[in-house]
């Protein structure tokens, strides 16, 4: 655990990425992983795993009903299904990215990679903030609502992250 640079950080990838670290899986249905095994895997109390799902800046983490279970609201690269229903978008949402990507995204529009899904955000200041994670941020606009008359689907998640399998170049604004 200490080698990570917080214990969000630690909780993240193991609901996200890398559950086998702590020797778990996450539920295929609802991504969920047993309070008890993350407490003893990152060697944490359970005042202090509330406290860090509480106050989390991005509401990234949710407990079932009793607290027995914890998941993460999206971002998963380990295949899940989250539950989610498809809904209806805002006509415009956005992506925010950084210069060395826009080559690859104006050939194959973008690609969700290694996570499970494309994610958007409803205004342009998430957006920069997301890109800025990698550098000198930029930001495309997704016209959403033409890709959702178009047929594809799209989630929110329990956090306000919007999220696509993928969004072709068509749909994109550089
Ligand atoms: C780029 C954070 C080349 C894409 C954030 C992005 C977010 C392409 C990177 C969440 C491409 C993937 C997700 C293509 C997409 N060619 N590059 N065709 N298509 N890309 O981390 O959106 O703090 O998987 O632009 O706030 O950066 O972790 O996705 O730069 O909500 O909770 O490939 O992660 O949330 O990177 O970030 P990521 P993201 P957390």
């Amino acid at each position: 655990m200490k080698q990570y640079k917080s214990a969000s950080k630690f909780i993240s990838l193991v609901l996200r990425h890398q559950p086998e670290i702590i020797g778990v899986q996450l539920e295929y249905y609802g991504a969920w992983v047993p309070v008890k095994a993350v407490l003893r895997g990152a060697g944490l109390t359970m005042e202090e795993l509330e406290r860090i799902v509480e106050t989390d800046e991005k509401g990234r983490y949710s407990f079932n009903e009793d607290k027995t279970k914890i998941r993460a609201n999206q971002g998963h690269s380990v295949d899940v299904d989250l539950g989610l229903e498809p809904i209806q978008p805002p006509e415009k949402l956005y992506h925010g990215t950084v210069g060395r990507f826009l080559g690859g995204i104006q050939k194959e529009g973008l690609k969700a990679g290694k996570r499970q899904f494309v994610h958007l955000s409803a205004d342009v200041e998430t957006a920069l903030a997301v890109g800025r994670r990698r550098g000198k941020p930029v930001v495309l606009q997704v016209d959403a609502g033409r890709m959702y008359e178009d047929g594809y689907p799209f989630f929110l998640s329990a956090n306000g992250v919007w999220m696509t399998k993928e969004a072709p170049t068509k749909y994109l604004k550089m």
